[in-house]
Order: C-alpha cells, then structure tokens, then sequence
C-alpha cells in the first residue's frame, strides 16, 4: 500500500451522533478567519469531506470537523465542520465532541472541575465549559453564537402537501420550523420515510420560493435543516425530528437547532431569558438550552443561547487513502 493521504481523527458520538474530528494529516488552511478558512476548504479540498463523510468511510448520516489553528489571537481551536451535507457554518452536537476530545486527550490544558475552551467557528466565537470529573468530560455547555428568529409565520405551497405555515430561525445554520400536523405527518419513528419526503419536500419549496439569508453574513444562504415538532412540544421541553440535506434525521438534539428553537420561542414571547429549556432528538436523547442575553444580530433582534450536552469518545483512527483506491472522494447511493 502507498497512502495518498493519511489522517488522523478521533471518533466521537454526541448523543448518539457521530463526529470523526480530525486532529491531524490536512495541514493548515487559508483564511484570515474561520470563515474565509471555510470557503477555501470548500473551494480547493472538499476532497478530504467526501473522502471521510461519503461511502466506503463514511455513511449517510455522517458528521466530523476539522481542528485548526485559530486566526484570532488568543483563541485555543478553529474548527471547520465536514457533514454529508457540505460544511455548515456552525454545528453544536460537532463543537461539544470536540470540546469532549481535545479534554480527554490532553490537547487542551485542563482543570477540574470545569475546562473553559475558546472555539473559532465560521460562524463565530464559541465558548466550550466543559465539567471535568477524573480527566473525563461529563458534560459541556456551549455558549453558541447569536441566533434570531429571521421571519416568523411563513407560508410556502409544498406540492403533495398545500400551503404550510412555518418559521425560519437562525441558530449557526438556518431552521425552518414546523409541527408535524401542519405537514400532515404522524409522529413516529416508524413513519421517518414520510416525515423525512416532506420535511424536504418543504425545504426545496422554501429554498425555491424565499430562500434565507443572513442579514451579516451573505455566504450563510438557504435552508437546509427542517425542525419537525412532535405533538405535545411546548417552550420549556419540545421534541423534533430534524430533516437535514440531502436526506438524513440528526440522531442528536441539535444543538444549532435547539438554539434556532429557542430564538423562535423567545420572539414569539413564550421563553424568556434564564429558563432551561429541554429539547428531544428523534432517537430520545435530549440537550438543555437556555437565553443567556439579548443582543442584535445586523438589525434583527437576537438571543444568545447555550446548549449543555455529552460526548463519548469511541476511538481513534488512522485513515488512509491509497494511490490506487477508486474511490478517492467516495461515493453515495
Ligand atoms: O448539532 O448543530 C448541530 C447539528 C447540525 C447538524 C447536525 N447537528
């Protein structure tokens, strides 16, 4: 075997979600901020997201991010996050694996009982406090980047379904939200073909008819996530099924998706700042969020949020891609 590529990750799950964090083997990337760093990653070396994220390493539903040094001065990580879906701006159940990580493998100086990391996102600055016990990570909560509710009580026509009312919230990516009746849908985990056929269904109409666009940030563009609430979902404990692109549920709760949920919430006047608030991934596990403050985001205004979840190391990996392997990017079904 000669390697074309060798790389070196740490393989994660955040509540039952996979992230493989990639801690060595790209090298450094071009920017002046994580964003610009992003962009150039997309443009020149998206190679190495297929490579890991599609079929035969990866699978349909994968997730990772990729550690870098950070542009600002004084910041301790730049993370870039890879999904089968392309590199999204922000992910959160990604931001507390890699918090989990860089504690359990020493790559960050630790203290018991909380670890305070400084995280360069595209999106923004992310602070990771992370509750240590014994060298372990048990918990981290997020402080995520400002989140706004964009426009609420939209109206698309989602062909097979009719007009659909919906929010659109920003929590590091975009979140139309929508309850599972207004789509015609039943709850359940045995019904996912159809929860997930309309929940995309609904994502193209909006992305054709009025697709969003972040009022500070004109590269952060479209919707690619739907929140589909379950019956029963109220502003203190709310239970989704999160339709992502191109085709796959988030197994973890979400935590841009929390932080866009509450954003929504706390515009429509029903969760104020300072109140936990329980949100349910479509496999059962849950984050805590809670609005910490209000501030503006260009002229809208805006929460900050943070997001207490866990990860679990699984292992490490050493991921090669010989010169002669036919599939040096992947493949999908
Ligand atoms: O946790 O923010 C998140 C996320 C985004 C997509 C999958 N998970």
């Amino acid at each position: 075997m000669r390697a074309r590529r060798v790389l070196h990750t740490i393989d994660t799950h955040t509540e039952g979600m996979s992230a493989q964090i990639v801690v060595g083997g790209v090298g450094e990337i071009p920017g002046d901020t994580m964003m610009e760093k992003r962009l150039h990653f997309i443009e020149h070396h998206d190679d190495i997201r297929e490579l890991l994220m599609r079929e035969p390493r990866g699978h349909a539903a994968k997730s990772g991010a990729i550690l870098q040094p950070s542009p600002r001065p004084g910041v301790q990580w730049g993370v870039i996050f890879i999904e089968v879906t392309g590199c999204l701006p922000m992910c959160g159940h990604a931001t507390i694996a890699v918090a989990s990580a860089l504690v359990e493998t020493g790559m960050v100086e630790v203290s018991e009982p909380v670890t305070d990391i400084s995280l360069d996102t595209p999106a923004g600055l992310v602070n990771a406090r992370v509750e240590v016990l014994d060298g372990q990570a048990m918990s981290v909560t997020l402080q995520n980047v400002p989140s706004f509710a964009d426009a609420l009580n939209q109206q698309v026509d989602v062909p097979g379904v009719g007009v659909v009312t919906y929010d659109m919230a920003y929590g590091g990516n975009f979140y139309a939200i929508v309850t599972a009746d207004e789509l015609g849908l039943i709850f359940d985990r045995d019904n996912s073909a159809q929860i997930m056929e309309r929940g995309l269904a609904l994502m193209a109409a909006i992305n054709s008819a009025n697709p969003p666009v972040h009022p500070t940030e004109s590269s952060i563009i479209g919707c690619r996530h739907v929140q589909v609430l379950a019956p029963g979902s109220t502003a203190r404990a709310s239970k989704h099924a999160m339709v992502i692109h191109p085709g796959w549920f988030d197994r973890s709760p979400c935590g841009t998706g929390t932080s866009a949920r509450m954003a929504q919430l706390h515009a429509r006047g029903e969760l104020p700042l300072e109140t936990d608030f329980s949100n349910e991934s479509f496999i059962g596990r849950t984050f805590t969020g809670r609005l910490i403050a209000e501030t503006n985001v260009g002229e809208k205004p805006a929460v900050v949020p943070t997001i207490t979840g866990r990860a679990w190391i699984m292992g490490t990996s050493q991921v090669y891609l010989s010169s002669d392997d036919p599939f040096p990017r992947g493949f999908t079904l």
